[in-house]
């Protein structure tokens, strides 16, 4: 495809503020160049949002958050909106991690309002969707997911389908070791992509990135990228080594 690739770093609940000086100062350093045709984000936790954003300046790497609200301002006790992230030099955002949505109760409609929060502020979504291993087993992982996908973009308006990202994790192979196999990665991705052809029509969904997730790592993700409707990675553990994640960015 012409689509860019998108290799994204999830550090989750990983780094104290000098923790993640230290990782973005060696991942500049690690990467003073990404290959043609592919783009590099790294999602720190949010205190630490300002301190990578000022240390990855310089090089090819841009900057996302791991969660956002929906609203604007006021009385949200911990939250973060979606002007906050973008004045810490954040141009993506995950939302609606697994963990998120089993930790924190995170719905389908959650993240459908964060997307569209998030896109209204020119900020792009990494929009995450996956089944768990008894849906998997029950061999409905397909359907499981066309429908997170429809009630995650429902009346979403995409006029940059550059700007708006899927990213597929199966919940059964995260953090686990467990990965899916690349052939189990394009089933679903390919289903992802058949159900953005019916939400947004064939232009759009040709131009909207879908990235894999779920113990992705250097040895790994070549496999994952040959695949037609993987445009990418979402990168957790692996993300946590600057030479880890500047590998699995060479090999996209
Ligand atoms: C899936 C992934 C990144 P890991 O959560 O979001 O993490 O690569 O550690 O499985």
């Amino acid at each position: 495809s012409n689509r860019t690739r998108l290799i994204a770093g999830n550090w989750k609940m990983n780094n104290d503020v000098a923790g993640a000086a230290k990782l973005a100062d060696e991942l500049a350093c690690a990467l003073p160049e990404v290959p043609e045709g592919v783009e590099v984000v790294v999602c720190p936790p949010a205190v630490d949002l300002t301190t990578v954003n000022d240390r990855i300046q310089a090089a090819p790497i841009a900057l996302g958050g791991q969660n956002v609200y929906w609203e604007a301002s006021g009385a949200y006790t911990g939250e973060t909106s979606c002007d906050m992230l973008k004045s810490a030099g954040a141009t993506y955002c995950i939302i609606g991690h697994s963990e998120r949505r089993d930790y924190f109760h995170e719905t389908d409609e959650d993240v459908n309002r964060k997307a569209k929060a998030l896109m209204a502020a020119g900020i792009t979504p990494i929009s995450c969707c996956g089944e768990s291993l008894e849906v998997r087993e029950a061999g409905k992982h397909v359907e499981f997911v066309v429908d997170q996908i429809k009630k995650d973009t429902e009346g979403l308006e995409i006029a940059d389908p550059s700007k708006y990202v899927i990213a597929y994790e199966p919940i059964w192979a995260i953090g686990t070791g467990k990965t899916a196999t690349a052939d189990d990665a394009q089933e679903v991705c390919g289903a992802i992509r058949a159900t953005l052809v019916d939400v947004f029509g064939a232009e759009t969904a040709a131009g909207i990135r879908v990235l894999y997730g779920g113990s992705a790592k250097p040895g790994n993700i070549a496999g994952f990228l040959e695949k037609e409707d993987v445009d990418g990675a979402l990168v957790g553990g692996a993300s946590l080594k600057a030479a880890d994640f500047a590998a699995m960015v060479e090999k996209a």
